[in-house]
């Protein structure tokens, strides 16, 4: 039975492909492939300086992700609501300098993706560990609503959900990858998203969790 080479290498994740998810969403398998251990490698010197932890919801509730973050800004959440601040509320300290290798593939991700010259000034990173997911939500914290937004895949796989403008929109699934990452802004900037609980399992590049990058433009 003869295949074409589209289908032999659709599922492998060394293979690299581009798959619009909207008029301004990217999705670009495979893209953070070769700078993977230098990212991972970086997320730990972080991690070192800004602990991992489980912010809460305006409304009390631990999240399911363990988070950090890095650069001039980091997004925080806790009872008096969401916003960017420049200090970790955990240690008073600046956050942790945007590594290099974190802002030169986001901006190479986003020209990839047809938005130019994109310097992100905020990084949040969420760790899933198996159980952990995020609901379904708007990033809608920036100031400046005209930039893009670059995510990068690490670790176990997971399955996005990709929505609307509104809530009610039915969500498409798209599954993720380690070394995969999504660029979206435009008309596509203020959809609903978010990720469903990540399945038990090993990673080699990084264990039994799911790392996420989120890198923005938050002033
Ligand atoms: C599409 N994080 O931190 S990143 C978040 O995998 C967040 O940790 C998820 O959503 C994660 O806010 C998903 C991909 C993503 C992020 C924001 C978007 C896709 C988006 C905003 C609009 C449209
Ligand atoms: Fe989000």
């Amino acid at each position: 039975m003869q295949q074409a080479a589209s289908d032999l290498f659709a599922d492998d994740p060394a293979t690299p492909s581009v798959l619009p998810l909207g008029a301004q969403a990217l999705l670009l398998r495979g893209f953070a492939l070769a700078q993977a251990a230098e990212l991972i490698q970086a997320v730990r010197q972080v991690a070192h300086q800004a602990p991992w932890r489980h912010m809460l919801t305006p409304g009390g509730k631990p999240m399911s992700v363990a988070t950090t973050g890095c650069g001039p800004l980091s997004w925080i959440t806790d009872r008096r609501g969401y916003r960017y601040v420049a200090q970790d509320p955990l240690t008073q300290l600046p956050w942790p300098a945007m590594p290099p290798a974190f802002a030169a593939l986001a901006s190479a991700a986003a020209l990839r993706a047809g938005f130019a010259a994109f310097a992100p000034d905020a990084c949040l990173i969420n760790r899933y560990a198996p159980g952990a997911r995020m609901s379904l939500h708007q990033d809608r914290d920036e100031q400046d609503l005209a930039a893009p937004i670059v995510s990068v895949s690490l670790g176990l796989p997971a399955v996005f959900l990709w929505g609307g403008a509104t809530r009610a929109e039915r969500a498409q699934r798209v599954p993720l990858q380690h070394g995969d990452v999504l660029v979206w802004g435009g008309v596509d900037r203020l959809r609903f998203h978010g990720v469903l609980p990540v399945a038990p399992g090993e990673h080699p590049a990084t264990g039994a969790c799911r790392i996420n990058l989120t890198l923005r433009r938050a002033l």
